[in-house]
């Protein structure tokens, strides 16, 4: 969401945000944070985490990630599961606040609706960092920083893979694409779609169609359930693209049952990259995969500790990530860590 007029304003943000996060240190006897949660010194941080909950194989690693780099870090954790509500992840944030943690950190659900609550962590001095998904706001310093993945550039990696696919398949004709988003409303979702559409709309006006497209809110049951009603209405689509694997593994269940080949019939490209996904594009079922880093764990108690610290910290921690096609997928299997 961050482009480069907003990462300029975003800079500004910075300094008032990590101002508060200075002055917070300088409060000194009231815990930094307003609270209890530590002063400066040796005082153990506490880290208020909100996590969205555990629609997909990508969220339950960045969890796994994020609960094992606390105690590696000395970082005392507090961690919530909103169960996909964005309302559960404001409570938990209000919780964090009323207990003067050190610093909140949390993947929002959705990009809108967050200014309130965060207005109020501000108001307590407690700096606040995103992590994998980013806001829509009109208040910059209400968060320091993001820990997190350029999803536009992977719905845009996702369109150059596919033309990779499309020519390693020798594709003739017209691409006829069905679309499986993300959780309506949510970053990725925004993002990967608008990545793609960027690249189909400079390169292949005329040859590529999205002829379908909705949320199977990146899970497999909704993957599952969306595509075979893009089957009943779209008998002819010839590409997948998902913005999630969970959800692609879900609609490759509906291809096949509608007695058709995923990966030969229907050319599939997912994003997120986890084992299951790798395991499927092994098989032959999914064509590419552009992956978005989830391990997300230690670069965010790194930057805990700088804010903590009052430590200038980048606008946008950005994740490394790679791109697979399908004949990397068995000696990369063993690799994944997810
Ligand atoms: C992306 C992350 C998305 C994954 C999905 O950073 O927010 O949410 O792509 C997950 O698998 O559910």
């Amino acid at each position: 969401m961050l482009n480069r007029r907003n990462f300029l304003t975003a800079a500004v943000g910075v300094a008032a945000a990590t101002g508060l996060a200075a002055c917070a240190k300088d409060d000194g006897g009231s815990g930094g944070s307003g609270g209890s949660g530590g002063s400066g010194g040796d005082k153990k941080i506490t880290l208020g985490f909100a996590q969205t909950g555990s629609e997909s194989g990508w969220r339950t690693a960045n969890t796994d990630s994020v609960k094992a780099a606390a105690p590696e870090a000395g970082i005392n954790l507090k961690f919530s599961d909103a169960q996909g509500k964005p309302e559960n992840q404001i409570s938990a944030i209000r919780s964090y606040i009323a207990q003067g943690v050190d610093v909140i950190a949390f993947s929002p659900l959705v990009v809108k609706g967050w200014d309130a609550v965060l207005k109020e962590a501000k108001a307590k001095k407690i700096p606040v960092i995103l992590t994998d998904r980013s806001i829509e706001t009109s208040d910059e310093s209400l968060y320091v920083t993001l820990v997190g993945s350029d999803f536009t550039d992977e719905g845009r990696r996702a369109a150059k893979i596919l033309e990779k696919v499309l020519e390693k398949a020798g594709h003739k004709g017209k691409v006829k694409i069905a679309q499986l988003e993300g959780t309506t409303g949510a970053a990725p979702a925004i993002e990967r779609a608008k990545g793609f559409k960027e690249v189909m709309d400079a390169e292949h006006k005329d040859d590529w169609k999205i002829v379908v497209s909705q949320s199977g809110d990146f899970t497999r049951a909704g993957g599952k359930q969306v595509m075979q009603a893009f089957l009943q209405s779209n008998p002819d689509i010839n590409v997948l693209y998902a913005h999630n694997d969970d959800m692609g593994l879900g609609a490759i269940q509906a291809i096949e049952a509608a007695g058709k080949k995923p990966g030969k019939d229907i050319l599939i490209v997912t994003v997120d990259g986890v084992k299951d996904g790798f395991a499927a594009m092994a098989e032959g079922k999914i064509n590419a995969i552009i992956e978005c880093n989830p391990l997300l764990g230690p670069q965010l108690m790194d930057v805990v500790k700088k804010v903590k610290n009052g430590e200038k910290v980048e606008r946008w921690v950005k994740t490394e990530e790679s791109d697979f096609m399908q004949d990397q997928a068995k000696a990369e299997l063993p690799n994944r860590k997810y």
